[in-house]
């Protein structure tokens, strides 16, 4: 069974993230989201939050499985043997970390990591991004699923 990982916060996913992976998961049998728990900083979904949103949007893949995690991800992959983490790369000035994290984490334990391209149409698009055009009333309908949609104008709204 060919299986990888795509790592990220996911505060909330947004349709670049969805495109890595939906790639991922026609390139391998089973395709992990891991969305890791960082105790130091508040995210506007909990990450259970995060996991159902996840879930729900990626339920037409039939091989997309999501957990969280906490601590190093080269841990999370040598739990489930994972050999490979899938990234999706938007722009030069993502490459230079994205190697660093790719040869220590092939240091730390022998997972390969491979760059997706990100499709030209997410390539500016970050959570943060969202959130803050969500947060001004700014359309954001074109760069989230529907349900994230809902989600984030409910939580905002709330706030
Ligand atoms: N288009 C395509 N792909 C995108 C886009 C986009 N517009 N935006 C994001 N992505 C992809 C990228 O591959 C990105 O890495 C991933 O989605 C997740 O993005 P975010 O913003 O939700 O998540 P990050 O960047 O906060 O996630 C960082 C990680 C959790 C991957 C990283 O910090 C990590 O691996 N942490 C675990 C601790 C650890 O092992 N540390 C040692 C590292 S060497």
């Amino acid at each position: 069974m060919r299986r990888a990982v795509c790592p990220g916060s996911f505060d909330p996913i947004h349709n670049g993230h969805l495109d890595i992976i939906a790639r991922a998961s026609s390139l391998y049998d089973e395709v992990y989201v891991a969305v890791m728990i960082n105790r130091s900083k508040q995210g506007l979904f909990e990450i259970e939050e995060r996991i159902d949103l996840i879930r729900q949007v990626t339920a037409e893949y039939g091989n997309v499985r999501v957990e969280s995690f906490h601590g190093l991800l080269v841990d999370f992959c040598k739990q489930r043997e994972i050999p490979a983490i899938v990234k999706g790369l938007r722009a030069v000035s993502d490459f230079d970390y994205e190697l660093q994290m790719a040869q220590m984490n092939n240091g730390l334990s022998g997972v390969e990591t491979l760059f997706i391209p990100t499709n030209p149409t997410y390539s500016f698009m970050s959570s943060s991004l969202v959130k803050e055009v969500a947060t001004w009333g700014g359309d954001i309908s074109h760069l989230v699923p529907s349900l994230v949609l809902d989600a984030l104008t409910e939580r905002l709204r709330n706030r």
